[in-house]
């Protein structure tokens, strides 16, 4: 009889004689979920080695209906995402601001989880879609959980929750035939947002570099809503959040973000990934935008609107304490997926105000918890678990996990000594801020919340020459995807009142004209037959900012080269001496330098010395690096001028703008490809050959290469020349 299922084990895996009584010999054995032993996981119990599956096998049913099980309901929106663990530490007391335990202690480090998402993608789509990322922070306080569930992006589409339902109708794939994914390049999508003025600066932010981050680690994050901030006093103040990534803020090209959606749909996930397990732990510093109660009604928004900035040059962002991510998930499933973040977890000190998006959103996400985790106890997922206690009467239900012992359930009472207490706010209990309210039940929207194109206008003009002319190239990418005539000549409206310089360019790009004006704005709170000039009251003039230099990430962090991730093309034969030369300069900065050769395994430099080559011209593209480096060596260059990959490779390095080194012979083969073109047209000077440097010197050409990378992309270069590639 063949009992002894050691013997299938594979011929590698050592088996000896454990004591099965220590937690090391329990643990070796493959067991059922009840924790028996199982003899042979290979075969299903048969009526005979022929015959049919016996129904008794539990052992293949438990197996089987567990996997069958698998899958939970993915996220309705924000289905994909990837996070990491970190902590949280405060520069200096906010006591002043507010009274929350993890804003007072420099010393104090508050354990959190972040995760990052896109919107529209369903769980299995591409990092690189045009979208909104999501941006959301669990704090496991000591004073209970503090979720700060925000976006890369700091105003949203509508102003009030009871049209998220519509919003994320319309963006996510239509209907009747499930296309596209991940896109809002589609009929439905633009339909809804040409009757949604309201929308116009979000889709200003949308349609810009913003929506395709070159990283996770290199976006902002925004609390969007205005919160309020409570200190011991019961002072309260506006607040709105911000997250600055220490990397800066940088994108790719939409070009490439397209390219990259095919070879590495993971890009960011991967990315953010490496970045903590090679010890490059991203970080951000939180900002705080002060507005106190009394200048509530000063500026010429309302606080209480989504899709409004505070223009940082009116309330300026402080600093106040930084964000560090240092572990990977062990589990995807267990942490990242089950994770649940709510804008209603709040702590003593943080409050919500009557932004009618987050008073909508306060009810959604626990109801999402529900549906999506299957129980009210998915408190008690690890991941979602307070590190203080948790004490109430709640009992029961789906999966609970606590064992509540007595038998008192209820409160008040004498029976358990009056347990669980409520806490006085001395004592760390939470009270809701008491706002005055007097007012009519009604289903309105203030007039204040009317204005829809100053800010949208001045995110535009705020932008720099390339960053303006990549959001007229999104627009008429999007636009031009969508079939709908009149759908196209209501955003052509709407982006004439932002700009009629936008306008225009869309306009030529669609073959189109702009329309003077247009009839039947629909938005919830404007009579259809309104007349849009009517409804908008522009803010005072000197209230009006033209442009506002944080908005653009032209002004961004250009100093640093820290992670990024340079392709060094290499052949047999390469100049070694170069190579070695400008790969520890980069790698003293920070930068990983990544050998991606003509042939996998190991290659000969042209001293005899080898560099294993894990990357080949086979397996990546240049869109997955940040800057490319060629250091030379007669052989090697001559392999590569006649590789169409290499070739290929450097001129969609050039083409998204991306810094370029070549060393000594190099030259060749940068003459051989299309940045060769440029030369024979002038000097060295001309914008069309910022970023690539050409150099005999490998010393002089790290010291160039580094600060071509640190300015991230050489985008003049766009205009200069158009690319094949
Ligand atoms: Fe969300 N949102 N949202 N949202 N949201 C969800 O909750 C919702 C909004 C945001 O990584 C859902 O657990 C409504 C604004 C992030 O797990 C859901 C409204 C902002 C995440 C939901 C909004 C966000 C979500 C889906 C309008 C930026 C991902 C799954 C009233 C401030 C969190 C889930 C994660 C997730 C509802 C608007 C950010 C359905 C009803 C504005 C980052 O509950």
């Amino acid at each position: 009889m063949a009992d002894d299922k050691h013997s299938l084990q594979p011929s590698n895996t050592k088996v000896e004689a454990l004591d099965i009584h220590t937690e090391e010999g329990r643990d070796q054995f493959l067991t059922t979920n009840q924790g028996l032993r199982i003899n042979d996981n290979q075969n299903s119990l048969k009526a005979g080695e022929r015959g049919a599956t016996l129904l008794e096998d539990f052992i293949l049913r438990e197996k089987i209906t567990h996997f069958d099980h698998e899958r939970i309901p993915e996220r309705i929106v924000h289905a994909r995402g990837a996070a990491a663990h970190g902590y949280f530490q405060v520069y200096e007391s906010q006591a002043e601001l507010t009274r929350a335990g993890f804003l007072q202690d420099p010393n104090l480090q508050t354990p959190v989880f972040v995760r990052f998402s896109t919107v529209a993608g369903s769980r299995g789509s591409t990092d690189l879609a045009r979208d909104v990322r999501g941006f959301a922070v669990k704090f496991y306080t000591s004073e209970g959980i503090y979720d700060l569930v925000g976006n890369n992006i700091p105003v949203f589409f509508i102003q009030d929750a009871m049209k998220f339902p519509d919003l994320v109708h319309a963006v996510k794939p239509e209907p009747h035939n499930e296309i596209p994914q991940a896109a809002s390049a589609h009929d439905t999508f633009w339909d809804f947002i040409s009757l949604m003025p309201e929308s116009m600066h979000m889709i200003m932010w949308a349609m810009s570099d913003r929506a395709i981050p070159r990283s996770y680690r290199m976006m902002e994050g925004f609390g969007v809503h205005t919160f309020r901030l409570i200190n011991e006093q019961g002072q309260a103040r506006f607040v709105k959040f911000h997250w600055k990534p220490l990397l800066g803020v940088h994108s790719v090209a939409w070009n490439e973000a397209q390219k990259i959606s095919g070879f590495d749909p993971d890009f960011h996930r991967r990315d953010l990934w490496e970045a903590i397990e090679n010890g490059d732990f991203p970080e951000w510093e939180l900002g705080v935008q002060i507005v106190e109660e009394a200048d509530e009604h000063k500026f010429a928004f309302d606080l209480l609107d989504p899709t409004k900035i505070i223009p940082e040059e009116l309330v300026p962002v402080k600093r106040i304490g930084k964000l560090v991510l240092n572990r990977n998930p062990d589990n995807f499933f267990a942490e990242t997926e089950q994770v649940a973040f709510h804008p209603g977890h709040v702590v003593p000190g943080i409050d919500f105000t009557n932004d009618p998006l987050l008073q909508g959103r306060l009810f959604s996400y626990t109801d999402t918890q529900l549906k999506r985790l299957g129980s009210p106890n998915f408190h008690e997922i690890p991941i979602n678990r307070p590190i203080s206690p948790v004490h109430n009467n709640q009992r029961d239900g789906h999966m609970r996990q606590t064992i509540n012992k007595g038998r008192v359930s209820y409160e008040p009472n004498s029976l358990g000594g009056g347990c669980p207490y409520q806490a006085k706010m001395a004592e760390g209990g939470f009270a809701s801020y008491a706002e005055r309210i007097d007012a009519k039940k009604v289903r309105a929207r203030s007039r204040s919340f009317f204005d829809h194109y100053s800010q949208a206008s001045l995110f535009f003009n705020s932008q720099a020459d390339y960053e303006q002319e990549h959001i007229i190239n999104a627009l008429s990418f999007e636009l031009g995807k969508v079939v709908t005539p009149s759908i196209k000549e209501r955003m052509l409206y709407h982006l004439s009142q932002i700009s009629q310089t936008l306008a225009e360019r869309v306009a030529a790009n669609l073959g189109l004209k702009v329309p003077a004006k247009i009839k039947g704005l629909i938005n919830g709170s404007v009579p259809a037959d309104a007349n849009p000039e009517d409804y908008q009251p522009l803010p005072p003039q000197d209230q009006q900012i033209q442009k506002s230099a944080a908005l653009s990430m032209a002004n961004t962090v250009k100093d640093t080269i820290k992670t990024r991730q340079i392709a060094a093309l290499i052949a047999d034969g390469f100049d070694e001496k170069a190579f070695k030369t400008v790969k520890a300069a980069l790698e003293a900065e920070g930068a990983k330098v990544l050998p991606v050769a003509t042939h996998g395994g190991e290659i000969t430099g042209n001293a005899g010395g080898k560099v294993k080559a894990d990357l080949t011209l086979l397996t990546v593209a240049s869109v997955l690096f940040d800057a490319v480096l060629i250091s030379g060596g007669s052989q090697a260059i001559t392999a590569l001028k006649t590789d169409g990959d290499a070739i290929h490779f450097l001129n969609e390095a050039y083409r998204h703008c991306k810094a370029i080194a070549a060393i000594g012979d190099a030259k060749e083969l940068i003459q051989a490809s299309f940045i060769g073109t440029q030369f024979s047209k002038a000097s060295n000077q001309t914008p069309a050959l910022t970023g690539v440097i050409i150099e005999d010197d490998a010393a002089q050409a790290a010291t160039d290469f580094i600060q071509a990378i640190a300015a991230h992309r050489a985008w003049e270069r766009e205009k200069a020349s158009k690319v094949p590639a």
